[in-house]
Parts: C-alpha cells; structure tokens; sequence
C-alpha cells in the first residue's frame, strides 16, 4: 500500500523550511515575527502549516503560539525551540529544531540532536517505542542531562497530529511497536540533570493560544455555527491558534467564542506546558516512515 505521496511533500517542504528558519531566524528578532514568517513562507511554497507554529524560550517547553500581543524577543542566552509543521490534504511533517546563541547552551542542543539520532538509529533495529525512550534517555544521561519524562513522539494520521501510538522520551516497559506503513515524530526533549524533567500546565496562567475542533455540530447560536465552519473549512481537525481567526471574529470576542465551544466540548484547548523548574529545555524533531525493514526520515 505504501505512504501517501503528500507526506514526501509535507517532509520536503519541512525539511527546505529547517534551512530557511537556521537562515533567517535571528536575535532579537520577536516570537510573533518568527512564527508569521515560518507560516507565511510555508504558504508561499504552497503549503499549509499543519498546526501553529510554536515558540518556547527556555522553560516553555511544547505548545505556545504568540499572539499579536506577544512583544517578546529572542535573546542571544535563550534556548529558542521551533517546532512546525507542514501539511498537503491533511498528511503532517512535523518537525522542530532548537538555537541558541549561548555557548552555555551548545552541548545541551547538540546531545539534544544526539538523542533523536541515537532514536533513529534503534528504530532501525528494534521499533518498541520503550527502547527507542530508552536511548533517548541514555543519551541525555551520558552528558548529565534528562529527558522530559511526559512529552513523546508519536504516530501521525491524516488530519491527526496526535494518533494511536506514543514514543516516550524515557524508557518504559510494555510499549506499543511501530510498524511498517506508520508515519511517527521522534521528538526528544531534554533539560538540565538538576530540572524536574517534566512539565506541567502553564503555572502562571497565560493564555491558551493552540485549539483544535474535535466535534462538528449545530449550536443554535449564529455566532458559534459561523466559527465552527470556519474553523472545519480551515483546518477540520488539525490544530489553529486564535491569531489565524482574529480579522473575521475579533481579537477581543474570539477567545470568548472559543471558551463557549470548549465549554460544549466541540473544541479542545491545548494549553501552554512549562518545564516544571523552569530550566532550559532543548528539543528537536524529525517525521519519519517504515517502509519494509528501512526507515525513510521524510523531514
Ligand atoms: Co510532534
């Protein structure tokens, strides 16, 4: 049966868009003009971006999207993770690369890089997803630093950045095995050996900034029924942040709207995971298929 053909696309217009980010992305350039940029250029090349593009400086760890209102600028000692995606006809490349000016930093990314190559080389061998956390783990080990204990790659499906299966970043017995035909993001995180080693919802309480529709009904309300078909013609399930939406519902009523259909549970907020002692926390990330007994990294 093989791959869909969009995926090699997606992974090679994520895989063009690694080099435009380490090209173009610099200090003190702000979080909302990196983010824009990536989705504007994702779109010239004839993409579309397969879920927000997230920015985490330091602690933030996973799904932070900037607002219009996000003033923040990258700085030359900041561990500035990227992580986007790519998508055609709902087939995702997602992927996420780290920088850092700092020399402090350096061999926290490069072992960061280490561990998803360590990863990739298991998978080859031995696709238990618990092996493949395994190595991830040893990697990080080795240097002194430690894995985010509950954040994993997984297995991706049309329209579904999250599907069936997890690849830990720790070890763990009785996991899942990936087979031929999977499409899976390996995307190990690591921070300092003194960190917690995993994260938790945004403790200071900002905003949720990446949603996604998970029902697709009728509320009775206009309002609401307008949003929710904007948002399937959009994206159907795959994530969206309110920036995208602002113009057609308004920056301020937005967020509000997006409550009521939580509320409802048609659509679900993914709110912004912090490192738990808020150290620095490397990641990078690569999608990739088994074909037989070869692995193809298709970012
Ligand atoms: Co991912």
């Amino acid at each position: 049966m093989g791959v869909p053909e969009q995926y090699v696309r997606a992974g090679k217009l994520a895989r063009e868009m690694r080099a435009w980010i380490l090209e173009n992305v610099s200090v003190p350039q702000t979080c909302l003009e990196i983010a824009t940029r990536i989705e504007e250029e994702i779109a010239r090349r004839g993409g579309q971006p397969a879920f927000p593009t997230g920015i985490g400086i330091n602690g933030v760890t996973a799904h932070y999207a900037p607002q219009e209102d996000d003033q923040t600028r990258i700085g030359g000692s900041d561990v500035v993770k990227i992580d986007y995606g790519v998508h055609f006809d709902g087939y995702i490349a997602d992927t996420a690369v780290t920088i850092s000016d700092s020399p402090d930093y350096q061999l926290l990314l490069e072992t960061t890089k280490r561990a998803l190559e360590a990863a990739i080389s298991v998978v080859k061998r031995d696709p238990r997803t618990g092996e493949i956390g395994k190595a991830i783990e040893a990697t990080a080990k080795q240097e002194g630093f430690r894995t985010i204990s509950n954040l994993s790659g997984h297995t991706l499906e049309q329209y579904t950045v999250h599907a069936g299966k997890s690849i830990p970043n720790v070890y763990a017995p009785n996991q899942p095995v990936l087979r031929r035909d999977d499409v899976f993001a390996i995307e190990p995180f690591l921070t300092m050996g003194s960190a917690a080693g995993y994260v938790v919802d945004d403790p200071k309480g900002g905003p949720v900034t990446i949603f996604s529709l998970i029902m697709r009904k009728r509320t009775g309300v206009a309002e609401l029924d307008r949003l929710v078909e904007h948002i399937w013609n959009a994206r159907k399930s795959l994530p969206f942040t309110p920036r995208w939406f602002a113009k057609e519902f308004g920056r301020e009523r937005l967020p509000k709207l997006l409550a009521e259909l939580e509320r409802r549970k048609m659509v679900r907020g993914y709110p912004t995971l912090v490192e738990a002692s808020n150290a620095p926390v490397a990641q990078f990330e690569h999608t990739m298929k088994l074909e037989g007994n070869s692995l193809v990294i298709l970012t």
